[in-house]
């Protein structure tokens, strides 16, 4: 019998994660079940010691007695519900969609590791673009930016993840796309703030509202990507 230690990475020894390519295995004969457990006992409480209250003490396990420490056992529920799940709302504006910007826009997104939950190419109504942007209804610029946003259709997407809300916006840049900077795609694909190609949600509770006001009931999908154990430890 066999058991599988491994090193330099996550201490997380779930059979449900893949091991990651930096990480090595080595091989313990069974009759070696005290050292590795020794060494399992070490490599828990050296990766993970400024989140010790998140492991449950278990002095009911024999083998706790024979360590100088007592044994803990990981709780990654735990830990996953610190990390509070963002819903933003994303939109490529009709000047996006004629200058066949969609691809670059959507690809931005998925490299950085955000979960994509709903996508759809859109001919936007007044009525939905006036409710959209009804914070700025009393600005001069007002009647130009519902023109712009129904002269065409867009692509309205939600995406998901762990502080997706602010790094959205930064992925995106500043309203004006002169004063955005390089990388961003404000600031790499526009030069004007009426012709800004993209919108994102401003806050957590913007990103629900307006996924709310895009979507339908059976228009979001929710799905486990393939490699969210590469992304996410
Ligand atoms: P953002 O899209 O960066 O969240 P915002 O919410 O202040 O910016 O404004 C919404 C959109 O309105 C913006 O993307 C483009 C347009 N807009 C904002 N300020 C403008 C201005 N001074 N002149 C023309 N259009 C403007
Ligand atoms: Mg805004």
């Amino acid at each position: 019998m066999e058991a599988k230690a491994v090193f330099g990475g996550s201490p997380c020894l779930s059979s449900s994660l893949p091991r990651l390519p930096a990480q090595r295995t080595c091989s313990l004969s069974y009759t070696h079940k005290p050292i590795l457990r020794a060494i399992l006992h070490d490599l828990h409480l050296a990766a993970f010691h400024s989140k010790s209250h998140l492991f449950s003490y278990s002095p009911s396990r024999p083998h706790a007695k024979t360590l100088s420490h007592k044994t803990r056992i990981f709780l990654p529920h735990l830990v996953a519900s610190m990390e509070q799940v963002e819903e933003t709302y994303i939109m490529v504006k009709p000047d996006g969609v004629q200058r066949g910007l969609v691809g670059e826009i959507i690809s931005r997104f998925e490299k950085k590791g955000f979960k994509l939950t709903g996508l759809k190419l859109f001919q936007c109504p007044k009525e939905l673009a006036e409710e959209h942007y009804k914070d700025l209804k009393t600005k001069s610029f007002f009647p130009k930016l519902i023109e712009y946003i129904t002269s065409g259709p867009v692509v309205c997407m939600a995406w998901e993840g762990v502080g997706v809300v602010s790094s959205a916006r930064k992925l995106i840049g500043s309203t004006d796309p002169l004063q955005a900077n390089p990388g961003t795609i404000r600031g790499d694909l526009a030069v004007q703030t009426g012709r800004n190609v993209i919108h994102g949600s401003d806050s957590p509770e913007n990103g629900k509202r307006e996924i709310a006001l895009w979507f339908k009931e059976g228009e979001l999908c929710q799905w486990t990507p393939a490699q969210a154990p590469w992304l996410r430890e």
